[in-house]
């Protein structure tokens, strides 16, 4: 019998994910949850013919550059790879999967999850309650923005933004407009009300609330920035459940201050776990912590996309989810 790959699995993962990595792999598992940092990462490269690797594991070129490296294959939990140098590990013939699919409801639910929360000034009304200060009913308490039938902007026409727009379009009535520099075709976008518009600045200007589904690449870096976030029109809010590199934190900050931007909902930061102190302390904006995949089932089902990925890579089949 051919021994079993070693994989090193960086983080705890739900308990049906890791009896079959167990199973079928000489799995090493974290047991104890804690990041591997460069170090660790850098060891398990060069010991393991595999990883399964996640958002917090920052693989950048210098600690790809690991020799001698044994890890043929990043399979990475997770839809969104910006933790990952892609171009370096081409260049060292190291291959990366990724998670899509499994995790596009989850997160379209998360998104409408901010829309209503921050809109409907849920977490403000819940701090309110907790805190003994509510005196009753009254006609004028805590009066929020109806989202119902008004116009969402999308950025980005991806899974995810579609499975948003569809929960906007057909559950709250709303007009959706959007820009993605690659759209999908006509009929997809028009069978969920969704109408195209050419430049990005005409979703944000058109847009009651704008919700944010790019990828964060180079080009994405601070797409809404100090600039962009002006055109927006006053009273608008702000959705993010992309990634935090896809907003300037301070700009979002400056035009919550101004007042201009009514609110945010945020899911994900420019620098994770950190969250600029400014916002912690805004009662109209609602934070989440990077909770956008966070069930019990896409996450089970996300793992099991990362072990199918691995397995076929190890029966030299084609990754059903190549990155590069
Ligand atoms: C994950 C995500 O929880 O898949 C993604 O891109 O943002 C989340 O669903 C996390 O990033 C795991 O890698």
């Amino acid at each position: 019998m051919t021994a079993r790959p070693t994989v090193v699995v960086t983080r705890r993962l739900p308990e049906p994910v890791e009896r079959e990595l167990a199973r079928d792999f000489d799995a090493r598992l974290n047991h104890d949850d804690r990041p591997l940092g460069p170090e660790g990462l850098r060891e398990a490269l060069t010991t393991a013919d595999a990883l399964l690797c996640t958002v917090t594991d920052r693989l950048g070129a210098d600690v790809l550059s690991a020799e001698p490296r044994r890890a043929r294959l990043l399979a990475n939990f997770g839809v969104g790879f910006n933790h990952i140098d892609v171009e370096a590990a081409k260049a060292r013939g190291l291959a990366v999967s990724n998670t899509p699919d499994v995790l596009t409801d989850a997160t379209a639910d998360l998104a409408m999850t901010l829309l209503l929360a921050v809109t409907r000034r849920a977490g403000e009304g819940e701090r309110h309650l907790r805190s003994g200060a509510w005196t009753g009913w009254r006609p004028t308490h805590m009066l929020g923005t109806q989202v119902s039938g008004k116009t969402l902007g999308l950025v980005g026409m991806g899974r995810i933004a579609r499975a948003v727009a569809r929960r906007a379009h057909h559950g709250f009535g709303m007009r959706t407009i959007f820009h993605d520099p690659f759209p999908p075709a006509p009929d997809a976008a028009a069978a969920l009300g969704a109408e195209p518009r050419d430049r990005l600045e005409q979703v944000l200007e058109e847009a009651d609330f704008v919700s944010l589904h790019c990828p964060a690449t180079p080009e994405t870096r601070h797409l809404m920035n100090a600039e962009r976030l002006a055109l927006l029109k006053p009273g608008a809010f702000l959705i993010n459940t992309a990634r935090g590199d896809v907003v300037d934190e301070a700009a979002l900050v400056a035009a919550l201050r101004g007042g201009r931007l009514a609110g945010a909902g945020l899911d994900v930061y420019e620098r994770e776990p950190q969250v600029s102190p400014e916002l912690l302390a805004m009662e109209n904006v609602v934070l989440l912590p990077h909770l956008g995949s966070a069930t019990q089932e896409t996450r089970v089902a996300m793992g099991m996309r990362a072990l199918e990925n691995l397995r076929l890579f190890f029966q030299g089949a084609p990754l059903r989810d190549q990155v590069v």
